[in-house]
Order: structure tokens, then sequence, then C-alpha cells
């Protein structure tokens, strides 16, 4: 039970993996199977040793997986069914749907729960803002003076006079937009003059965050719409409205209240753990939370406290989005990325687990109740059954936040040092790669960025993204891919988990230049930057968006006329099909590592990878290899630079 008095919880039990799953015999070759990261193998090991269940486990347990669920062919809409089209007379659901349809309305369900998911948080983002400007958020500040002052221009505000009236007006202008009446979305200004008005015509550009969200909720109830291509356009404009709307205001509002993020050194992985302090991580996404916890762990009271319980200190370290956030802002360092969570709590060195929400496995108080680790839930929307819960709202963050600070160090002593495993080799990472920092190393402008693509010593980019699927060896498919890009003079930039297991890989410190070509690899000596950039969390896309369309700008072309591209080699969530479907959409084509589930239907796959092409000149490719995948990026981008004449 908890020392403060006022927790509750629920008890859960720790799971353990049956003995005849996995054998001490086993382990070594599981671990080969499974990871790659040599900190992530040695805790792997321990933890299969331990006998602890792991996502690894859970996905061995549900093979087969349902062949008509894997296609998108089943369909739960309706009390009629459930239903499958299993061909053969059977080739139509109760209400007469086909097969185009019912995949097409399951993928509209899923641009709809990642563009919801993302724009939801830029929201709470944008409301922490508001609290902030009219002094109800104690603990929060505006750290980026100029940015808002900027935003507020570029939102047609008046953006002079006292810091907390321009706030508030940007604030409420941004939170505006998830339901505006304008007809369009402020921030789509910044798509390059082609791209705008390619996306007007075809009937993409979205007319508010919420409404296209919802739209796309009406669309999928039954008997709405049965035209596979007009419910999946309508998936395009939903995306686009989290990329050019929700995340971008959670990236901007973010740079506001906690400062843009600037280039600087930190370190990363498991080896992050530290055997003589109290370690707490934070994972989730939402950076109104994180920022609170290391604010409140900074304390000087907090420091002496940790040492009367024995400790040197606070260690904090991050999972996940919510790590990226503060790796790119306060250099805090990461210990890993999606499928590294269960493995920090089983290092037996984690003293409380901080979580908001967003791919945090429901499972993860079981891991917990293995050892004496607290996984502390924060938000009303995502409570987790033996998990403590104390609600936190940008009025009480801050205390919010050293009462779980306290509870951490209160619970160093029941660590038990026999069962702890931290491996001893943190990996150095230059991360903080965000427009602004950019364009600050290269002088205020891009253009010298696109003057080296345009000569060909940088022959295009491509933005890997996206998270961890168990379905593939743990970061595999980023490394690989991001090695053969920079081999190939490609820039790479990252956000999410993709750049977390490039940074573990040692990819983002200069001295990787020697793994790029010759003449990327020039570039970077002389810029001083490694091959691969930390570009930030999942919501920081929107800094790639930023960044094409800025390029865009500068060649005036439109964004699909760049050599550019996109991938998501290890993909699991409905926020990478909405991330997907929103850089297609703006013109940029992206490469899955992951089949989606539309395989039912040569229709809708036939729109995806070709004929989509004809609204928005980008198209998606499905390469589960990484080295495929790119050969394939590499023809594309020198496709775009012959068709520009370079
Ligand atoms: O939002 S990259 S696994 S942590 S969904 Fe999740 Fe994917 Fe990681 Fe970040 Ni994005």
């Amino acid at each position: 039970m908890s020392e403060d008095p006022e927790l509750e919880i629920i008890t859960v039990e720790c799971i353990r993996t049956p003995p005849e799953h996995i054998t001490p015999d086993k382990v070594p070759a599981k671990v080969e199977e499974r990871a790659m990261d040599p900190t992530v193998k040695e805790v792997l090991s321990k933890t299969m040793l331990d006998g602890v269940e792991t996502v690894w486990d859970r996905l061995e347990k549900q093979q087969p997986h349902c062949k008509f669920c894997e296609a998108g062919l089943s369909c739960q809409r309706c009390a009629m069914g459930p239903c499958r089209i299993m061909g053969e007379g059977k080739s139509r659901g109760v209400c007469g749907a086909g097969a185009d349809l019912i995949v097409s309305r399951n993928l509209l369900d899923q641009i709809a729960t990642g563009a919801a998911s993302h724009s939801d948080h830029g929201r709470e983002v944008a409301e922490t803002l508001l609290l902030t400007a009219r002094g109800k958020a104690p603990g929060y500040g505006i750290a980026d003076e100029g940015k808002l002052r900027s935003l507020a221009k570029e939102y047609g505000l008046d953006a002079e006079g006292p810091v907390e009236k321009v706030a508030e007006r940007l604030a409420m202008a941004m939170l505006d937009e998830y339901g505006t009446m304008k007809g369009e979305l402020s921030m789509a200004k910044r798509l390059p003059a082609g791209t705008y008005s390619m996306l007007k015509e075809a009937g993409m550009l979205p007319r508010s965050i919420d409404r296209e969200i919802v739209e796309a909720m009406h669309r999928v109830h039954m008997g709405v719409g049965a035209d596979y291509r007009n419910i999946l356009t309508h998936g395009v404009r939903a995306s686009l409205g989290d990329g050019w709307g929700g995340s971008m205001i959670g990236t901007e509002a973010s740079d506001v209240l906690f400062g843009t993020p600037q280039v600087r050194n930190s370190k990363v992985n498991l080896g992050v753990l530290k055997h003589d302090q109290v370690n707490i991580s934070l994972h989730g996404h939402n950076p109104v939370l994180s920022e609170m916890v290391v604010r409140a762990a900074s304390l000087p009271e907090m420091k002496r406290r940790s040492e009367e319980v024995g400790a040197k200190g606070i260690n904090l370290v991050g999972l996940c989005c919510t790590g990226n956030e503060l790796l790119m802002r306060k250099g805090i360092p990461q210990a890993g990325n999606h499928l590294s969570q269960e493995l920090v709590i089983t290092t037996g060195a984690l003293e409380v687990m901080i979580v908001d929400y967003q791919c945090i496995f429901p499972s993860l108080p079981n891991t917990a109740a293995c050892y004496h680790t607290k996984v502390i839930t924060t938000s009303p929307k995502a409570k987790i059954p033996g998990g403590y819960y104390l609600e936190v709202n940008p009025e009480n963050a801050f205390e919010q936040a050293k009462r779980m600070v306290a509870i951490a160090v209160d619970n160093f002593k029941n660590r038990s040092p026999e069962r702890v495993v931290i491996p001893n080799h943190p990996v150095d990472a230059v991360v903080g790669f965000s427009v602004e920092a950019l364009r600050a190393a290269l002088g205020g402008t891009l253009k010298p960025l696109l003057d080296l693509i345009l000569e060909g010593k940088i022959r295009g980019a491509v933005g890997i993204v996206g998270c961890n699927n168990p379905k593939i060896k743990h970061d595999y498919g980023h490394i690989t891919l991001a090695k053969e890009l920079i081999r190939r003079n490609i820039l790479v930039v990252e956000t999410g988990c993709a750049a977390i297991a490039c940074a573990e890989a040692g990819l983002m410190v200069p001295e990787a230049a020697d793994l790029a070509g010759k003449s990327l690899g020039n570039v970077c000596r002389s810029l001083g930057i490694p091959p691969v950039l930390h570009m930030g969390s999942c919501v920081d896309n929107t800094r790639i968006l930023t960044l094409a369309a800025e390029l865009a700008n500068l060649a005036g072309v439109r964004m699909d006329q760049l050599p550019v591209a996109g991938a998501a080699p290890e993909w699991y969530s409905p926020k990478a099909v909405a991330i997907g479907c929103y850089f297609v959409g703006s013109g940029i084509s992206v490469s899955l590592g992951v089949m989606p589930k539309i395989s039912g239907s040569p229709n809708v796959i036939q729109l995806l990878t070709d004929d989509i092409q004809g609204a928005v000149k980008a198209k998606f490719w499905v390469e589960p290899d990484p080295k495929k995948a790119a050969a394939i990026l590499f023809d594309h981008i020198e496709t775009k630079r012959a068709d520009l004449g370079l």
C-alpha cells in the first residue's frame, strides 16, 4: 500500500509466463529473435529468467491471429452482426456491405482514432496555455515569447502588448480551430500554394479538427456511405486536420510553454537508470504533465528527502513520446521506446512510473506487481486498475507532481538490490533539431539545406517515424532503414520511437557521419551534425511537415515535387495510420513496414498504393523488408530529382 493516506489502489497480480512457454534454455535464442539493442537484450533476458510476462509473450499466445480481422474483413459495427466476409456466397455482411466497404470503414475508424488521440493531446496543451495566460496554472509559464508572438501574427492576431494577453488570444484562437466556423485551419496556410489548391480541389482541406473526426465517426455507421473511395477521401481530410491542426497545435503550444527545442546532448537506453538514485520514469505523451514532474524533482527539498532515504538524488528518465519531449527540451535521458516500457520496470530499479495517456500497456501494473515499482496514473481519461490515481490538471499539476516524486522517494527503501539489473553502457545522442534550431544552425534560413539538396550533396530526405511492433524484431526496421538511407546520401529526420531506436544504435552523434555516403558524410562533418536528426515526439511529425513546406516554398514547388518521403517501418498505432495519411495527403509518399488491415480489399489496396496519386500526387508502399524499402525510397527520391531537372 502507499504511504500517501489518500491513495487507494486495486491490487493486481504479477503475471508470470507459464514455465512451459519460456524455459531457461530457450531464453538466449528468444532474446536474439526479439531484440537487437544490447541493453534491451540484457534486461529482456533477466525478465524472462524472472518469468515475468512481456508483450512478446502475449503476441505469441495470441497466435494464430484471426485471418478475417487481419484482412480487415470483419465488421462489428452493429447488432445485426458481427459479420465476416468469407467469399463463396458469403461475400456480404447482414446489411449488405461487401469487402471494400467493410475494409474502408475499418480503416477510417483507425484514422479517426489516431487523429482524435493526437488532436486531443494538442487541445490539452492549448487549454494549459490559456490557463497559464490567465494566471490559473501555477508552475507553468511562457518559455518562448518570440515564438508566441510570431504564432499570434500567423493566426492574424494582435501580437503586441503584454505577454499574457497575447498568450490568451493565441490559446483562444488555437482552441477555436477544433470547431471553427471559418471553414479552414489557420496553419493550413503553411502549405505551399500549389499543394493547398490541389487539396482544395480534391475536397480534402479540413474544415475544423473535431468536425472531420466526428464526421468520420458518422460515416462508419451502417448505412451512411457505401463508396470506399469517398470514405477514404474523408479519411485523408480527417488526418490532415490532425497534421495541420491538432498535432501542430500540440507542438507549437508546447514550444511556447516549455521552450522550442535546441540542439543538445543527452544519453539513451536502459543504462540511464541509476543504482544509487531514486528512479522515476515519465511515460506517455503530454509534456503538460512531465514538465511539472521535472520541476518538482529539481526542488532542493526533494533532493534532501532522497538523501534521507539513503539515495544520492532523483533520476528522471523518459519513455516513449513524453520522453522525447523532455529529451529535446531538457536533455532528460531516455530509457527507451515503446517495447522497452515493461523492461524499465523489470530492471528492478524503478521506484515509480508516471503515465498520462497513449501507448501505455494496460498490464503495466501487473508488471509492476512483480517488483516494488508503483505505477501512477494521472488522467481522468486513462485510469488503469492497479495504478495509483493522482488526477492532474493545469491548476494542480505542480502540487500533484511533488506528491508523485515524494511517493517515489518513499518507495526507494522497498527496492531489492539483489533483483536489480541495470546495463552499464548508456549511449550518447545529439537531439533537439526543431525547425527553428536547424534554421539557426544554418545561419537563419533553410536555404543552405535546400541548396545542398539541389546540388545533390544531399540526395533528399526521409522522415522515419512511428512505433515499435512486436511482430518485428525490436528496432530492426528503424535502424536498418536509417543506415541504408544515409549510406545512399539521404538525410534522415526522425521522431517518436523511431528516433529512440536510432539514438540507441549510435546514429545520432556527429561521428555517425562515417556511416553515411561520402557527400552526406562531408556535409554532416562540416556542420557538426549527425546524419540522422532527432526532431521530437509523435506530435512533432508536424515539425517535419513544416520543414518540408518551408523547403517547398523556398524552391517554389509543391510538397510532392520535393525529393522526400516518409516511412513507418515498425508502426502499430492508429496514430501512425493518421500520420501516414496526413503525410500522403500533403504530398509525401510513405513506406509502411507493417501491412495495414486492408488485404481483404484489392480495391482499397489499389487506391492507397496507386490511384490516390491522382488526387494528392503521393501514395503508400508496403514493404516489410527495410533494405528493400530503402531501395524503393531511393528510387522515388531519384525520380523526383529527375522530374525537377536535377
Ligand atoms: O506517439 S511512436 S509507439 S510512443 S504512437 Fe506510441 Fe508510436 Fe511510440 Fe509516441 Ni507515436
